[in-house]
């Protein structure tokens, strides 16, 4: 009798420890392969980064005026962490993207999933918080799960590994997976016409709390950073969860979501009349008007159902097709060039104009000296007039200008062969 009780103990002991081997052989297994996943890295994207380490810190150095250096470099930074993110992702960056974004269970990921016609592929659904690496979807008849590694390799996820990098599965790991491995990408079977040139970024909802570590700070920080860098942005809501927008999602939205389309979509709207939804979709575009931040429209959706039942405005489906165009990624790296070099342009033109109307100024200083005093002022201004002179600035030497059309073109050089940009992008100096 005691025996067959220690016997069981010891069977549970054994079971439990070969479980808890079987997941650190899948998690070393899986470290493994994201260690391995290297390729070559692309040459104008290194190039890029030499500039901003090299010439641009040089040249920064050598024009002091402008005010706005931070800012500078902060775009300049910013435009180079996305440039390598393209190199490293061609296939994603085709796309334009749109990014989901909400509390955790608002159905984000059964949101997506309500468009994949494969039963094969799903995006993992709870009542717990389950996304914890982002994943990027994209339409594909080649359906496929990859993990994509921080130096840019991908390889093949099995969609049961795939099923158990929940947030719980994340944690037990003792590091932080998305360090290693920052998202998935999927293929996926898509409706066309709404999805072709579309990618869609599934983020980790931010909810305080929620039995996440770090109390949900980090993941507040990878959905607003990914939210950013998307071309549109789909706001999710549960009904279940109150269905209005709370004062830490209008802050959200205020922050990210402007100069880019935004769609609200209020979730699991089949467990509420059709009176409840209109109340509900309007006073969220209320709210929305009230903090002064545009909206597409807001659907009453069910995900379940896999149908719009209401909708305020731009119903779901027209704001999905308006936006199924191809992504142009290497148009607003441009634009963040030339708004840095526009800024030094500026700068230079304001301090050559500053110093010669300055030596005007000086030269009449002279004049005045001589009409009131005669030669005798004027010998005795002469060497306070050549410190004064001597005082003044050079003129931002033509060298300066010159430098900053080279770094200002070699940049763009770099941005339109990572990503392929065909047009002339404008690299014109203000004259
Ligand atoms: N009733 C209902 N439940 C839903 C609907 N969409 C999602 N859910 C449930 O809400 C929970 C959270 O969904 P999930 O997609 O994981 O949310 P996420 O954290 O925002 O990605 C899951 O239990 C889903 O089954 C819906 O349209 N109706
Ligand atoms: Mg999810």
């Amino acid at each position: 009798m005691l025996q067959d009780a220690a016997h069981e103990r010891v069977e549970g002991e054994l079971e439990e420890l070969a479980a808890k081997h079987e997941s650190t052989s899948t998690m070393y297994q899986l470290v493994a392969k994201l260690h391995d996943a290297k390729p070559e890295p692309h040459a104008s994207a290194v190039e890029f980064n030499r500039l901003l380490s090299d010439d641009y810190p040089r040249f920064a150095d050598a024009e002091s005026s402008l005010a706005e250096e931070a800012k500078a470099l902060m775009l300049l930074q910013s435009v180079g962490r996305e440039l390598e993110m393209i190199a490293r992702f061609p296939d994603i960056h085709r796309h334009r993207m749109i990014c989901l974004a909400g509390g955790f269970s608002a159905g984000k990921s059964s949101f997506i999933n309500s468009f994949i016609d494969d039963p094969k592929i799903r995006l993992a659904e709870g009542v717990r918080p389950v996304t914890a690496i982002p994943s990027y979807v994209v339409a594909s008849d080649a359906p496929s799960i990859q993990a994509c590694s921080i130096n840019g390799g991908q390889f093949e996820l099995e969609p049961e590994l795939y099923s158990k990098l929940s947030h719980a599965f994340v944690q037990s790991m003792g590091f932080n997976l998305s360090d290693l491995m920052p998202f998935v990408f999927i293929g996926a079977r898509l409706n066309a016409e709404f999805f072709e040139h579309v990618c869609l970024i599934d983020t980790p909802g931010y909810n305080a709390g929620h039995g996440v570590a770090d109390g949900g700070v980090r993941d507040r920080q990878q959905a607003s950073s990914l939210a950013r860098q998307a071309d549109g942005l789909i706001w999710m809501i549960g009904v279940d969860a109150g269905g209005v927008l709370t004062a830490s999602d209008l802050e959200f939205l205020k922050e990210v979501g402007h100069k880019k389309p935004l769609y609200v979509v209020l979730n699991k709207c089949e467990t509420k009349s059709e009176d409840d939804l209109v109340d509900l979709i309007e006073r969220i575009a209320d709210d929305l008007a009230g903090q002064g931040i545009d909206v597409a429209g807001v659907s009453a959706y069910s995900a379940i159902e896999q149908r719009e039942i209401e909708c305020h405005d731009e119903s779901l489906y027209a704001f999905l097709r308006k936006n199924n165009v191809p992504g142009d990624a290497g148009t607003a790296l441009v634009e963040r060039i030339n708004e840095v070099f526009d800024m030094y342009d500026a700068s230079l033109l304001r301090d050559t104009r500053r110093i010669s109307m300055q030596g005007k100024a000086l030269l009449n200083l002279a004049l005045e000296c001589y009409e009131v005093g005669g030669s005798d002022l004027r010998e005795k201004m002469k060497p306070t007039l050549a410190r004064l002179k001597n005082s003044l600035s050079a003129p931002p030497a033509p060298e300066l200008c010159r430098q900053s059309r080279e770094l200002r073109e070699k940049f763009i050089e770099c941005i339109m062969s990572v990503t392929g940009l065909q047009t002339s992008a404008s690299a014109e100096p203000l004259s």
